[in-house]
């Protein structure tokens, strides 16, 4: 049994002693690394004399205050407490830890032989003991000394020094003058391929920017290296945000948890979310990267410059960041679609999470530990929380809190109610209301009712929050609506409305029924939204709203409602002849913006279907998809391979023009591969005869998806082509994993087998896994539990291995109470066979949550 150590947000407490300087010195070894911290503290606390350091899975060697041995300290299995210290010393403490057998991939570790760290969220305390918390900011330099088999040793700041010991090793020292968290500590160590470029801030200073991948792989760093430059640009240019360092350096890894890094100056990366060319990269990678890239480098300035108080702050930095990457993606490209991107996130794992046994606030509460609060609900949720202030003062009023932001708390580490308190003295604007988004847990349901009145129109709104795991009570929150309000001749008052009561009515003159209502454009409040609307109007909408999102969400919302009649009825429900008349027609003449028209001729998914209903049915909804994707292929059948025809392929380039053509031209290719008639030479053609991996991939995923009889054979194919590469090696593992057939248990099996497979790898077996669990309801819910079986076992095994990995891969176990009893048994039964298991804080915190 392990403890609850649970911590609360309102128990927060400034640290007793703050650090002014530290200085590191490493001695690499991968089993034997020593390091020396020397620190320089100073009493903060009045009358503190005990310091507590956070220390995990160190050997401490030797220990002084002011160059005396000190003995008044107590050792415990997770830090020291030091007693009876004097208002300021020097501490210098000499540790010993082993990389190599750091699987968990926090703190100091190898990755193919290269040293790198991970340090957020509290993985600082795997190299030394310290006063691992964010509060607490200090001016690093560190020293590093390896043998010269490693030429490129990195850390944090500028270049200072590089020496020749007598002993053949190399001793190099960096230097950060920016006062940093631990967290945001970085060490690297390795041989690597180095892609150099530059970058002339607007104040004239000249930014080395530095790429390290592995050998070979230079010219595949070059699409994140521009990515990097026009980030940069974008600060600059939106929030006047210049870089500090003369240096940005990103190292790409092989053994990462997460997508990336933001290290002061020395970013860790994903090795998958850096490399890309044609061959290896599809469109979605690409974008992928560059949007890491900008969001690493955007958190310089949100995340790093001003940072967090304390962990439960998260979001403080996350939600902010992901909020100004999601703007330079818009900037970058179609911004309708990375909107509809981003409200997808929101409707499916967000919403799944504030209905499920780890419900929280962005901002939370109580936490056990940190690193399951690395969640769809602070980053993305947090974004969606950022953006609503940011619709509510308009993007002057919100430039102007940034700057207040940056002008007050620059050097500090601070808090969400910091950051309100900002854009609300900018703006001389009251946000107390809205801060309840801060602290509410849960999504909100909005509804609408529309009636005549003597004068014109009176929209009367409701909202109501369904109570969540971690709080039963919920009051109402403030919600920006952009309205558009349609009499469906033509004529359109458009508007933003503040909605921040239970209930409340709003009169519109010049006004008369029948109008048609858009309520949520630009999904402009994360919530769930119901209206009577008709069929005829929503299909007006998806030709008339003005604003983009509203037009697809009109054509979601139409497969949504036939769907629920289909569950309902227990009877496929037909799809109108207007319906098909708009698909028909924009299958003849896409939009001139045709990654919008792909998307208006997707179906929503599974997961955005099932977070519609309480009780998932998951059968009924997987059928009714199937069925009208099939009816959709045969009945468009000429018209699809009409369009596939007519968007001939160009030398490939990564533009929004091209990824619109290509994303069109698959969407036809997925509904042609589901018809028996379409000859196999057109995919064939398509797979050979094509000159990059999106289009390539594209064949594979039709025919996984159409079930086709050749998919397994052509999944073999792609193996033995591509399978050396572990990029396109995790691809196959992808697809073989979303095949909705049994035989995908056999091939697991075999996949766990091949030699590029390794459990220690976050990648290969999230490649393998977690799209299982979540990207392949039809196996993974198989009615017998094979899939929830094979799930919890595969936990079992990584857990001890990596508890980060295994604690993200546990989510689609965890909503179990979402299905229907037996199903939910099956579930449940999963989950209760793991936690026989002595298993880490981190599953044992979510495994807690779900069983009680
Ligand atoms: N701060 C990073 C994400 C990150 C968080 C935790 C990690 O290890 C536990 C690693 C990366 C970001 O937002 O990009
Ligand atoms: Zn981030």
């Amino acid at each position: 049994m392990s403890v609850n150590t649970a911590k609360n947000r309102l128990d927060y407490q400034p640290p007793a002693y703050v650090i002014s300087q530290v200085e590191l010195e490493f001695e690499l070894l991968p089993s034997k690394t020593r390091v020396l911290a020397v620190s320089q503290l100073r009493r903060a606390e009045a009358g503190a004399t005990s310091l507590w350091l956070d220390g995990q899975e160190l050997q401490l060697i030797s220990l002084t205050v002011n160059g005396k041995d000190w003995t008044t300290y107590e050792q415990r299995p997770d830090g020291i407490l030091l007693r009876d210290l004097p208002e300021q010393f020097e501490l210098c403490i000499r540790t010993e830890i082993n990389p190599a057998a750091n699987t968990a991939l926090e703190g100091l570790y190898l990755s193919n032989g290269a040293y790198c760290t991970q340090c957020e969220a509290e993985g600082f305390r795997r190299i030394t003991f310290y006063p691992d918390r964010p509060d607490v900011m200090a001016v690093f330099t560190t020293h590093i000394i390896a043998d010269a088999n490693l030429p490129f040793l990195l850390s944090n700041g500028n270049l200072i020094a590089r020496h020749q010991l007598a002993d053949g090793r190399v001793r190099v020292s960096w230097h950060d003058p920016f006062p940093k968290p631990c967290y945001l500590f970085a060490l690297v160590a390795g041989d690597f391929d180095e892609l150099t470029g530059s970058y002339i801030t607007k104040s004239g200073r000249n930014v080395a920017l530095k790429f390290y991948v592995d050998k070979g792989q230079q010219q595949q760093a070059q699409f994140a290296l521009e990515s990097l430059q026009r980030a940069m640009k974008f600060d600059e240019d939106v929030y006047g945000l210049e870089y500090d360092l003369d240096i940005y350096m990103v190292v790409a890894v092989d053994f990462f948890n997460m997508g990336a890094m933001e290290n002061k100056g020395l970013n860790v990366f994903n090795s998958k979310f850096v490399l890309a060319d044609a061959q290896t990269a599809t469109d979605t990678d690409y974008f992928n990267i560059e949007s890491i890239i900008a969001h690493e480098y955007f958190h310089n300035w949100t995340g790093n410059r001003v940072t967090c108080r304390d962990w439960f702050q998260l979001s403080l930095k996350e939600g902010l960041t992901v909020f100004r990457d999601q703007q330079f993606s818009a900037a970058m490209g179609s911004a309708t679609l990375c909107r509809i991107d981003a409200i997808k996130t929101i409707r499916t794992a967000q919403f799944a999470e504030d209905a499920g046994p780890m419900a929280h606030p962005i901002r939370p509460d109580v936490v056990e530990e940190m690193n399951n609060f690395y969640t769809v609900t602070v980053y993305d949720k947090g974004a969606e929380v950022i953006r609503m202030q940011h619709t509510l003062l308009g993007a002057a009023g919100f430039r102007c809190g940034m700057d207040l932001y940056f002008q007050r708390h620059d050097g500090q580490a601070v808090t969400c109610d910091d950051f309100v308190q900002a854009m609300q003295d900018a703006n001389q604007t009251d946000l107390s209301a809205f801060k309840r988004w801060y602290s509410q847990s849960g999504t909100p349901e909005l509804s609408a009712i529309l009636e005549n009145t003597a004068t014109g129109v009176r929209l009367t709104l409701r909202q109501q929050t369904a109570p969540t795991k971690d709080q039963a009570d919920k009051h109402p929150l403030l919600l920006p609506l952009r309205y558009e309000l349609h009499d469906g001749k033509g004529q359109i008052q458009s508007g933003l409305l503040q909605f921040a009561s239970a209930e409340q009515s709003f009169e519109f003159t010049d006004l008369q029924l029948p109008v048609i209502p858009v309520l949520l454009a630009d999904f402009s409040a994360p919530v769930k939204f119901s209206y009577a609307w008709q069929t005829d109007e929503l299909l007006y909408l998806s030709q008339h709203a003005q604003d983009g999102v509203a037009r697809w969400d009109a054509m979601q919302q139409l497969w949504s409602d036939l769907v629920r009649r289909s569950v309902r009825d227990g009877q496929l429900a037909a799809i109108p002849s207007g319906l098909l008349d708009v698909l028909g027609q924009l299958i003849r003449s896409p939009l001139t913006d045709l990654a919008f028209s792909a998307e208006l001729l997707t179906l929503p998914g599974f997961d955005t279907l099932a977070e519609q209903y309480e009780q998932i049915p998951v059968e009924m909804i997987l059928d009714a998809l199937e069925s009208y994707q099939q009816q959709l292929a045969t009945l468009f059948n000429a018209d699809w391979l009409d369009l596939y025809q007519r968007l001939a392929p160009a030398p490939y380039r990564y533009s929004e023009e091209q990824t619109g053509l290509r994303a069109l031209r698959n969407t036809a290719l997925r509904y042609l591969l589901r018809v028996t008639e379409t000859p196999d030479s057109l995919w064939q053609q398509q797979y050979t005869g094509s000159d990059n991996m999106t289009d390539k991939l594209a064949v594979l995923q039709a025919l996984v998806r159409a079930a086709h009889p050749q998919a397994q054979q052509m999944l073999q194919q792609f193996y033995l082509q591509y399978g050396h590469n572990v990029q396109l090696f995790d691809k196959h593992s992808a697809l073989l994993a979303s095949l909705g057939t049994p035989q995908v248990f056999a091939l697991l099996d075999q996949a766990e087998q091949l030699a590029q497979f390794d459990w220690k790898n976050p990648n290969r077996v999230r490649a393998l896994y977690a799209v299982f669990g979540q990207q392949n309801p039809a196996m993974f819910h198989q009615a017998d539990g094979a899939g929830y079986q094979r799930l919890a076992s595969v936990i079992g095994k990584a857990d001890v291995i990596n508890p980060q990995l295994a604690s993200r891969l546990v989510t689609p176990l965890l909503s179990f109470k979402r299905f229907a009893p037996a199903r939910a048994a099956l579930m449940q039964q999963a989950l209760s066979q793991l936690q026989q298991q002595g298993l880490s804080p981190d599953l044992t915190e979510k495994l807690n949550k779900a069983l009680h």
